[in-house]
């Protein structure tokens, strides 16, 4: 069934007219940051407040940054916080609120009208809200009408597969665990997340190669690396207090390699605002090798470096542990001799004398790590671009030792910890075993549907309620409008959210706002403040305590939201659970390995890390028992002749599909975000002149798919690759272009063309 709103009301697109364009910056951090970071969030919370969650933020007794899954230093600085760090903080902790009087002052399509940074700056949700069947403005509901509604509408179902779960990456632990504990007991297993959409590609190609889906290194490794590459991240913007770990290797004389296409001023050079030489100096240099690869030149590169490596540093190969833990070498060697340079030249735009020289500074090495992020994880060949990493490890044997291994560097604060609480519409069976063992019942084997699966589904018709824990599903998925119109089929959509998003505004017949407790928030329950625990990129699993009041008296917590959404459907009394987080801990404690006595080491300063079979024991836990070496070809895209290859990516701005802003300081782009990065030769090319009005056409199975109206800028680019932020851009992603085998959108290799609109 749809409804009067109109997915062409998705959101406003319309020509940036102050857009300014300088020079990208040559270092990040600086006074800059720290001004930005400050007057942000005095803006948006006031002094006390601001004061008040700064000084708390990755403390040992305060909360996790809400932003990235960085891990946190042991010996932490007063200050453990970042300017992006800080925009997320002040983004929760406004003092702004939407009110039931702004949703009753304006219409769902006067909202959907407003910007997503518009839409943001209402502040915080305080009531829970109810959108009826026909209405033209959300309307507030009780919590306990809007549970035993949504609670009525999951118990209507023919069949428990006719719901869809989703969950983003903020969850924490206890809620997480709850929440996937309901659905199964529901009877499904239609989990999907944001890490469908993030690193499941990391995770499919780790499982499959080395056996485990998580990262092989621990913070300390930083400290003894003697080479760290850095390849499709962005941790200036992303990660960046990722920043002075890297800092505090260049100065030991780390090798730093950064694979991207854009020369970004993160990896150039850290200016440490908690140090002098910061504010007044120059700062640190960080990469000390820069290859600008083409979009998806990453699986010809990486072949490049291995052919190179082998052929002129077979000594420097790690032949030993090649015969006594790997599998595979011969083919992958064989592979490498066939693969011709000229091909691995025209495939990643880099030289061969420079790969070469790459390959010398890595044969180098005692002791590599990796770090990735989304520049490799949203391809076709994702999954092959990540097992071209492990190759590469594989040959020198950086796995299991100090200072090596492999960094799948994590997004959301809480998405690796939700993973290990079952929140997978894949679950292992011995996942599924231990929790039926635990609370006597037969979990549902069939796999669920993943994000893609699920957005098909519902535009099939065969989704009747979507809910939603966290997250902003309608911008952060691809192909926005088909994705509009699967939730438009949904009978209810339910989202339990901090912020006003575009997902509120595109729904179901029926919809739902639950406002919900934010991380720097205090939460008090029956047994007094909770806390809850989450882990991070790293694999620690730390606690994390808010103390700030609550935006508004009428929220309730995470796990409180789920216990009750339990009561409502399935008569479950979990009212033990939501007053006292300690008792979903004990539970996790028995159903999850490794969470062993929880209640115990969450409580100590830093949390505890949990086992790693490859870090630990250099046991890879694949059928063999052997790590395994993989073949890939060098991928063709079907690049017509005019057409580009083009990555989404994020600006300094933005958190996922948050916008705090339409600057991008580091890239020199100013009040704006609606521009298309291209190499100025190409603009020659094709007849465009910087700030030339274009729309952007993808092109997939011949179907068109626009976003209009965008502002060329010129930027330094490998020639053939356009960048443009997302989620502006996600109109463009094709729902059915997803990675093999992890199913991730394709949003950082769409095939476009670029056309001139009249002004
Ligand atoms: N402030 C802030 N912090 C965040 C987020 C945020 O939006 N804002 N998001 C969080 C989340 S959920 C995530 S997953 C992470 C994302 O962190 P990143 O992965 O750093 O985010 P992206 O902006 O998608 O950047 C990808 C980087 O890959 C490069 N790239 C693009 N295409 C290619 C390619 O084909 N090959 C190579 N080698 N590089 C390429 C881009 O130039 C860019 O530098 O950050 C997390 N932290
Ligand atoms: N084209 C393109 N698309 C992408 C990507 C890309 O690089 N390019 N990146 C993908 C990636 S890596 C990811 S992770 C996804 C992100 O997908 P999501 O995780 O779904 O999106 P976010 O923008 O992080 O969600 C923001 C919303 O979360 C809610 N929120 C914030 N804090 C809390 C909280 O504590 N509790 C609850 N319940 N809600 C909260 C707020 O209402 C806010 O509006 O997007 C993906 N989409
Ligand atoms: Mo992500």
């Amino acid at each position: 069934m749809t409804q009067g709103r109109d997915p062409e009301f998705l959101a406003p697109e319309v020509l940036d007219q102050n857009l300014r364009v300088g020079r990208p910056e040559e270092s990040a951090g600086g006074l800059a940051a720290v001004r930005v970071a400050l007057t942000n969030s005095v803006q948006q919370m006031g002094v006390a407040r601001a004061v008040s969650a700064l000084l708390d933020v990755n403390q040992t007794t305060g909360f996790d940054c809400p932003g990235c899954a960085w891990p946190d230093p042991d010996n932490r600085s007063v200050a453990e916080f970042c300017e992006n760090g800080a925009k997320a903080i002040a983004e929760e902790g406004t003092r702004a609120r939407m009110t039931p009087e702004l949703f009753a002052a304006h219409s769902v399509e006067e909202l959907s009208r407003q910007t997503d940074l518009w839409l943001g700056q209402q502040g915080r949700l305080t009531h829970p809200m109810y959108l009826a069947a026909g209405a033209s403005h959300y309307a507030p509901i009780s919590w306990g009408d809007a549970f035993a509604k949504i609670g009525e509408r999951l118990k209507q179902l023919a069949s428990p597969n006719e719901a869809v779960f989703y969950t983003s990456g903020r969850t924490s632990n206890e809620a997480a665990f709850l929440y996937q504990l309901f659905v199964r007991l529901l009877g499904t297993n239609n989990l999907p997340d944001c890490s469908n959409m993030c690193h499941e590609s990391s995770g499919v190609a780790m499982t499959q190669a080395i056996g485990t889906a998580k990262g092989t290194v621990s913070l300390r490794d930083f400290d003894s690396a003697d080479c760290i590459v850095v390849i499709g991240q962005n941790p200036g913007t992303n990660h960046p207090r990722m920043l002075r770990t890297l800092q505090d290797a260049a100065r030991r004389g780390c090798a730093i390699i950064s694979i991207n296409p854009l020369a970004e001023a993160g990896l150039k050079r850290f200016r440490n605002p908690q140090e002098l030489s910061g504010i007044v100096g120059n700062g640190t240099q960080l990469a000390t090798h820069h290859l600008a690869v083409k979009v998806n030149g990453d699986v010809a590169l990486l072949k490049g470096i291995m052919k190179a490596l082998i052929q002129d540093h077979s000594s420097a190969l790690d032949h030993e542990f090649i015969a006594a833990h790997t599998e595979g070498f011969g083919a992958l060697d064989r592979d490498l001799q066939s693969e011709s340079w000229e091909q691995i030249v025209a495939a990643s735009g880099i030289a061969e004398a420079d790969i070469r020289e790459i390959a010398a500074v890595i044969a180098r090495s005692k002791a590599m790590i990796c770090c990735w992020a989304m520049g490799l994880t949203q391809h076709q060949n994702a999954v092959a671009n990540i097992q071209e990493i492990i190759n590469l490890l594989l040959l020198g044997g950086h796995f299991g030792r100090p200072g090596a291994g492999a960094c799948p560097v994590r997004g959301h604060s809480n998405v690796q910890g939700d993973r290990t609480m079952g929140i997978w519409e894949r679950p292992s069976s011995d996942f599924l075993r231990r929790l039926g063992a635990e609370f006597q019942f037969t979990p549902p084997r069939a796999h669920g549907y993943n994000t893609v699966e699920a957005i098909e589904a519902m535009h099939a018709g065969k989704v009747r309620v979507f809910f939603a824990l966290g997250g902003n599903f309608l911008s952060a998925a691809p192909d926005t409008t088909f994705t509009a119109r699967a939730l438009q089929q949904c009978e209810l959509t339910v989202q339990v959210s901090t912020k006003l998003n575009r997902s509120h505004l595109i729904t179901g017949t029926e919809a739902i706002i639950l406002p919900c407790l934010g991380r720097t928030e205090r939460d008090m329950q029956q047994s007094g403040a909770q806390f809850v625990s989450v882990e991070n990129s790293m694999g620690v699993v730390h606690a994390s305590q808010g103390r700030l009041d609550p935006a508004s008296p009428f929220l309730l917590s995470e796990p409180a939201i789920v216990a009750a959404l339990a009561q409502a459907t399935l008569s479950l009394n979990w009212a033990h659970f939501a007053a006292n987080y300690d008792s979903i801990r004990e539970r996790i404690a028995r159903v999850i390995p490794g969470f062993e006595d929880l209640n115990v080491r969450v409580r100590g300063a830093n949390g505890f890390e949990l086992p790693n079979a490859v870090r630990d024991r250099r046991e890879f836990l694949t059928p063999s028992r052997r790590a395994q070496f993989t073949v890939h070809a060098i991928p063709k895209l079907p690049v017509g002749a005019g057409q580009f290859v083009l990555t989404t990516i994020r600006s300094h701005d933005q958190y996922n599909t948050t916008i705090y802003g339409n600057n991008d300081r580091y890239r020199g782009i100013h009040a704006g975000r609606r521009v298309v990065l291209m190499n100025a030769l190409d603009m020659i090319g094709q007849k465009f002149a910087a700030g030339d009005a274009v729309d952007i056409v993808s092109h997939h199975l011949g179907i068109q798919r626009r976003a209009k109206n965008f502002r060329i800028v010129a930027y330094e680019i490998p020639r053939g690759c356009v960048a443009c932020y997302f989620p502006e851009t996600n109109v463009l992603v094709p729902i059915d272009s997803v990675a093999t085998a992890s199913h991730t959108p394709t949003s950082k290799s769409l095939i476009v063309s670029i056309e001139r609109v009249a002004q």
